[in-house]
């Protein structure tokens, strides 16, 4: 009996084990960057990001439209133009996402076309 119970009960560890094994975030991260601050600045905030290759961006509309989002500068190999996104967002909470899996670990430099003059560039830095 005893040992019936020990057998179950190593059993039970183990499940719990390999549970927390598998559980652990093997994801890639979502990071947001609003375009158009709060305050009412034309800027992507945060205006600096690190991420690591593999992670999500999503740019979301914030205020002040309409945005977009152009990369125009990356490590050799970048695929600028698979991140880049064209499209003007006009309304608050539209969004759209790059990839930047397979990256190339750089610096990465984007703009707002229709605010560039006024200042909305802004970075990423994969490492
Ligand atoms: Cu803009």
């Amino acid at each position: 009996m005893l040992k019936k119970l020990g057998l179950m009960l190593s059993a039970v560890l183990l499940a719990i084990a390999s549970f927390a094994l598998t559980a652990q975030p093997a994801n890639a991260a979502e990071y947001t960057i609003k375009m158009g601050a709060d305050n009412g600045l034309l800027k992507f905030v945060p205006s600096e990001l690190t991420i690591n290759a593999g992670d999500v961006v999503k740019f979301e509309m914030n205020k002040l439209g309409p945005h977009n989002a152009v990369f125009d500068k990356g490590p050799a190999g970048a695929d600028l133009k698979k991140l880049s996104k064209d499209q003007l967002l006009f309304s608050s909470g539209e969004s759209y996402t790059a990839d930047f899996s397979g990256a190339p670990k750089g610096e990465y430099e984007y703009y707002c076309q229709p605010h560039r003059g006024a200042g909305m560039v802004a970075k990423i830095t994969v490492e």
